[in-house]
């Protein structure tokens, strides 16, 4: 009989031990999996539609235009997303955070998560190596409990009164965001196609490391 890629897709979630290297759909279907049984114990809201959400990761269509971003404790809504290099678009991020006390979340977007040698191994760091933000031209508007944005190398065009966005430096392009806060982050898809992660690093990286993170695959049109 032959399989449908729904049975391919689960066949290679049954086969976690299996010897061959995985490539990079795999790759990123099990780190997903992680992610999603991960939000899953710590939050028992939005645990299904993260897995509504995780069944589109395969043949995920391109998204242009609004795009809203969701950050909850500890995980985005989406957490898989495809661009097409040369589209316009504008990310809609907000703080949807349901803890008491809230917690503020950033969103950054690159590759290489910096790590660094300790006396207890090797370590990850805030941040990633490779701001896909640099160099790009962006355009936020909308602000609202804005906790910090730092530029890096964006070149940034701001609307409203910059004071709103409390620009601060130091480390990768990211907008933070105070529960209930929210900014629009409009730019042009930039000519960088592949997969790219996204990720929050508040508290030194433990938002990361509990499963808040996404990926990015651009597309060349
Ligand atoms: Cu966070």
């Amino acid at each position: 009989m032959a399989e449908s890629p729904k049975n391919s897709a689960l066949d290679e979630e049954n086969t976690q031990g299996s010897q061959d290297p995985p490539d990079w759909s795999r790759r990123q279907f099990l780190f997903s999996v992680g992610a999603v049984t991960v939000a899953g114990l710590i939050g028992t809201f939005g645990g299904s539609t993260i897995a509504r959400a995780m069944r589109e990761v395969f043949g995920s269509q391109v998204e242009t235009g609004n795009i809203p971003l969701y950050a909850l404790d500890y995980y985005y809504i989406p957490n898989y997303m495809t661009w097409q290099v040369g589209d316009r678009i504008t990310i809609a991020f907000r703080n949807r955070s349901q803890s008491h006390p809230g917690k503020y979340h950033e969103w950054v977007v690159g590759r290489h998560v910096n790590t660094e040698n300790t006396v207890f191994g090797v370590e990850t760091q805030d941040g990633f190596a490779e701001d896909f933000f640099d160099g790009v031209h962006v355009t936020l508007s909308n602000p609202r409990d804005v906790n910090n944005f730092v530029p890096n190398k964006a070149i940034v065009t701001y609307e409203g009164p910059k004071s709103l966005y409390n620009i601060a430096d130091g480390g990768n392009f990211s907008p933070t965001l105070n529960p209930g806060g929210a900014v629009d982050i409009t730019f042009t898809v930039p000519d960088k196609p592949g997969l790219w992660n996204y990720g929050c690093f508040v508290q030194h990286y433990e938002h990361y490391r509990m499963g808040m993170r996404g990926t990015i695959n651009i597309v060349r049109a």
